[in-house]
């Protein structure tokens, strides 16, 4: 390996590394607790009692939101409490991530 490739595959691992911390800190700080209220699987839709949403500038509130994809709300029961993550798509509020909190 020539000098030059050694600092290219450095600088390479280097911004990997940081576009990775950079998308992992974004994910942890999007995620938001929440209690399952209601589902409508057929619809793709969960209404969740949530806690504040700083992304979506929306304070604590019970609302349905549509799923991006329907299963993400496959195995999951009211009064579940769950960690999920929202965006605004489309003009609709939509759930992009969900797990079932610890
Ligand atoms: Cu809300």
């Amino acid at each position: 390996m020539t000098r030059t490739t050694t600092r290219r595959a450095w600088a390479a691992a280097l911004a990997f590394g940081l576009i990775t911390v950079g998308t992992l800190a974004r994910a942890q700080a999007t995620m938001v607790a929440g209690e399952v209220t209601k589902i409508d699987k057929a619809g793709a839709r969960v209404t969740l009692k949530h806690g504040e949403i700083r992304d979506l500038d929306m304070p604590p509130m019970t609302m349905t939101f549509r799923a991006r994809d329907a299963k993400l709300l496959d195995g999951l029961n009211v009064g579940d409490r769950v960690r999920f993550a929202a965006e605004r798509i489309e003009g609709q509020y939509t759930l992009t991530a969900l797990s079932k909190a610890p």
